[in-house]
């Protein structure tokens, strides 16, 4: 395989501009031979943080603009339609330069992922950030820091952003669930800011589990509205059914309480869930604890900073290493588990993308 490899920054047939890079030693010199400058020659080494216009490749090419992005990393910024980012990506490998291995389901990925892949699914700014950095060889660095210490120093923070890690493709899911009527639907809708599911003041109004995608301060949340939980028969009870099924698998149960019946609403929810009142604005009593109104949006934003300090307390600084995949992340865990030294270093050398 060759040491220089050209991948797809950014999704494949969506945008209008894309982003290939090619990283690797032989990333200028490929660069020289097949861009060809609109004004005067590329330098003979690359001068960093600039950028170029021209064509790429024999004939008409395609015009695009080439930025030298590190000392062995190039980018070229094209057309973004699927055929153009195919015949770039094709003028690389036609120079033996590799692609990196395909992935499919990015749940399963395996040590040897490399970032460029995550990148382009990437929810968010914030999670793309975060993998540009281990593109750029923050988690990488770090491990080969970790395996060149005798007493593997620096093992322990190597996990510290495990969790964060994990969730950098994959959502955190988030579970809206609680007795009916008491505006779990109406609160979804506020977070989501529009409205995303149905409102009545039927109770039983929701039956199935209905999702929206958000981001709550850059992170990727996944919120699911439920059906309210209480002794019911056919769809009704269906519906119930499946809201046991998605609290079972949330990383967070919202357990929402009708703030205008405090303090006699009964409180419930699971261990390491959230207690929420919500109807805060009819509230008669003073609410102990979250409250907020779905209606006036009252106490919102400090529901979604509860949310965000529960799945990332210790959010990671720029350039911080992070294991960038829910694999690495388990195998970074395991390493540090680890009782014998052997055994950590094997799962260490395992999360590295180039061996060595
Ligand atoms: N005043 C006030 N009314 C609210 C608030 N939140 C919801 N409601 C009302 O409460 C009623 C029930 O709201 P829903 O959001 O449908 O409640 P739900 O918990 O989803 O109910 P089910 O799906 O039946 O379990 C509706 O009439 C809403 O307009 C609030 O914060 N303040
Ligand atoms: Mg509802």
């Amino acid at each position: 395989m060759s040491d220089t490899l050209v991948s797809l920054l950014t999704p494949n047939g969506v945008g209008a501009i894309a982003t290939v890079e090619v990283h690797g030693p032989r990333a200028w010199e490929l660069a020289r031979t097949l861009f060809r400058p609109a004004g005067k020659p590329l330098p003979g080494a690359p001068e960093l943080h600039r950028f170029w216009f021209g064509t790429l490749g024999e004939g008409a090419g395609d015009e695009v603009i080439l930025a030298a992005t590190g000392e062995s990393r190039v980018e070229v910024h094209c057309h973004g339609g699927r055929r153009v980012v195919r015949w770039v990506i094709d003028q690389f490998l036609a120079s033996g330069v590799c692609e990196p291995p395909e992935v499919g389901d990015p749940q399963s990925l395996g040590g040897g992922t490399p970032p460029a892949r995550l990148l382009q699914l990437a929810p968010t700014l914030r999670t793309a950030g975060v993998l540009l950095d281990q593109l750029h060889g923050a988690f990488e660095v770090a491990v080969r820091q970790v395996l060149a210490s005798p007493d593997l120093a620096g093992l322990q923070e190597l996990r510290r952003f495990a969790n964060v890690g994990r969730h950098l493709v994959t959502p955190w899911k988030v579970a809206i669930a609680g007795p009916p009527n008491v505006g779990k639907s109406s609160l979804v809708n506020s977070l989501a800011g529009y409205q995303r599911t149905v409102v009545s003041d039927v109770p039983g109004t929701t039956r199935d589990a209905v999702s929206v995608q958000l981001a709550f301060d850059g992170w990727p949340v996944e919120l699911t509205d439920t059906a309210g939980l209480r002794d019911a028969e056919g769809l009704e009870a269906e519906g119930i059914e499946r809201a046991r099924r998605v609290l079972a698998e949330a990383d967070l149960v919202v357990w929402v309480m009708d703030g205008s019946a405090a303090p006699v609403a009964e409180a419930g929810g699971s261990p390491g869930s959230l207690p929420l009142w919500n109807k805060a604005d009819l509230a008669t009593e003073p609410l102990i604890g979250l409250a907020v109104s779905a209606t006036t949006g009252q106490g919102i934003p400090e529901l979604v900073a509860a949310i965000v300090s529960r799945f990332v307390p210790d959010p990671p600084p720029p350039g911080a290493a992070v294991p960038y995949s829910p694999e690495l992340a388990a195998r970074v865990e395991a390493a540090s588990a680890a009782t014998d030294r052997g055994e950590a270093v094997r799962l260490l050398r395992d999360v590295l993308t180039q061996p060595g």
